[in-house]
């Protein structure tokens, strides 16, 4: 909430126009491009959107803003899931945008680190580690527009998740705004550092509630020199992952992404996407995306990924595949995964739930799941895709063809709850890489309650006790 005293508010809108100038502080109509989440669920209002041009600034924004008692929403590229980036509807809350900090501070081939700004998208810094012959081995299908500073505070997973870890595993080093103006400068580069509590990780994944990051430093890794992408119909989830528990026994390194899709979230895909074709010839009810690379030359993943494939395609567990054999092949295979979010969101109304079960039971929870959302909602759409090499699955549903798109979303909680009890069933996660956000927290004390929530809380009330920093988000 703002300060109640109006004339603080202004005084303060006032002070930060001044300071920003014109590029740096948006109002009004110019604030329309920071209020709404991605899918569109939260629809919200804000007095300003500021944008600092520097860390000092930013520091600056932040003191001044805890001083007049006002709210900070940090907001990356704006494509989180949960909503954890739009502002409230009651104009209660400033958009802080990461946009203009967007330098690509150092790179280090030699050591294998770089440090980026919270504001250079993750695209851009893939292509400035490509360019320095080196890999930032993250991808995740927003990567266009998602940012840095977005990525680390939702821990982001995405395709390569199998292979290098999530977000946090990739961070050495952080800058970090504090609630109270203050900057923490951690951007040191080591690969061993035990000094104390490890606290650049207490602000990955905290979905900007503990403080701002402003720039990070990140590892690299040697570009693969051999790359293999292959598109697979297969007779089932268990099928698709005795194959991974194939390429694992031979090759585990090799193995970048292993994703799974439906035939029914596939058929979303070549319906909404222009420029899409299945590379089969016969649909089928389940496909696997498997990409494998190496740094190594003459690897031979080739011929391994026919060891493997062609055995199980006799024993009818792959029906069918293809292997890339072009740059503009793979890519056409890897948008068919991509353009998954975006062909459910032009199909209507869907409930998602970003979940993780251990990798072997992720045939049980799809199975599982889909018949109790079926028995809650007759006609509901299971839409399920998702990381299967890590078992993060994206079980979304889309709305029943007759079913009024409101109507549905107002059962999301019922529909949440219903997936989330298989999940629990299995040891899994109601929320695997997309975070907590606005959408979860009411989820925080069934799953995370007692110690365990006392901590976060306490964590929180030491970091930003005024709880000027993304209100409402995460904890309940
Ligand atoms: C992906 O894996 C993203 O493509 C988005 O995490 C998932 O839309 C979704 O549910
Ligand atoms: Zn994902």
């Amino acid at each position: 909430m703002l300060n109640s005293d109006p004339t603080d508010i202004n005084g303060l809108l006032a002070r930060l126009q001044t300071m920003l100038g014109p590029t740096g502080f948006l109002s009004g109509a110019d604030t329309a491009g920071y209020t709404e989440d991605w899918r569109r669920l939260y629809q919200g209002v804000t007095k300003a959107v500021l944008r600092p041009a520097n860390t000092a600034d930013l520091a600056e924004v932040v003191r001044l803003c805890a001083a007049a008692g006002a709210k900070l929403i940090p907001q990356g590229g704006n494509t989180g899931m949960v909503g954890a980036a739009a502002p409230a509807a009651d104009g209660s809350e400033l958009v802080l945008s990461l946009g203009r900090l967007n330098h690509i501070r150092d790179i280090d081939a030699a050591d294998m680190t770089m440090t980026v700004e919270a504001g250079v998208t993750l695209k851009a810094a893939q292509d400035a580690a490509e360019a320095a012959g080196c890999l930032l081995p993250l991808s995740i299908s927003s990567e266009g527009t998602a940012q840095i500073g977005g990525v680390l505070s939702t821990n982001a997973g995405g395709n390569n998740t199998v292979r290098y870890g999530n977000a946090r595993d990739l961070v050495l080093g952080l800058e970090v705004v504090l609630a109270d103006g203050q900057v923490w400068n951690g951007l040191r580069r080591l690969r061993k550092d035990n000094t104390g509590y490890c606290l650049r990780q207490l602000f990955v994944g905290a979905e900007g509630t503990l403080g701002v990051i402003t720039a990070a430093v990140l590892k690299l890794v040697p570009r693969p020199r051999e790359i293999e992408v292959a598109f697979c119909a297969v007779a089932s989830p268990a099928a698709a992952l005795e194959v991974f528990g194939h390429l694992q026994a031979r090759d585990p390194a090799a193995i970048q992404a292993f994703e799974y899709m439906s035939g029914a979230g596939m058929a979303l895909v070549l319906k909404n996407i222009p420029d899409t074709a299945l590379p089969l010839a016969i649909p089928a009810a389940h496909y696997v995306l498997i990409e494998l690379a190496t740094p190594r030359q003459n690897a031979g993943l080739r011929d391994l990924l026919e060891e493997v494939l062609a055995p199980a395609m006799e024993e009818e567990k792959v029906l069918d595949a293809v292997i890339a054999t072009s740059e503009a092949q793979r890519r056409a295979i890897w948008k068919l995964r991509e353009e998954h979010s975006e062909a459910q969101k032009r199909e209507g109304a869907s409930v998602k739930n970003d979940v993780s079960v251990p990798v072997s039971a992720v045939p049980t929870f799809l199975a599982q799941a889909s018949a109790a959302c079926t028995a809650l909602i007759p006609g509901i759409r299971v839409v399920p895709f998702g990381h299967l090499g890590d078992g993060n699955i994206h079980f979304n549903l889309e709305q029943p063809i007759d079913m009024d798109g409101a109507a549905f979303l107002a059962r999301d909680h019922e529909i949440m709850d219903t997936v989330n009890e298989v999940v629990r069933s299995l040891d899994g996660s109601f929320s695997a890489e997309h975070g907590v956000g606005r959408l979860k927290p009411y989820m925080m004390p069934q799953w995370r309650g007692g110690a365990e929530l006392d901590i976060m809380q306490r964590i929180k009330q030491a970091l930003d006790p005024l709880g000027m920093l993304s209100p409402g988000r995460v904890l309940p």
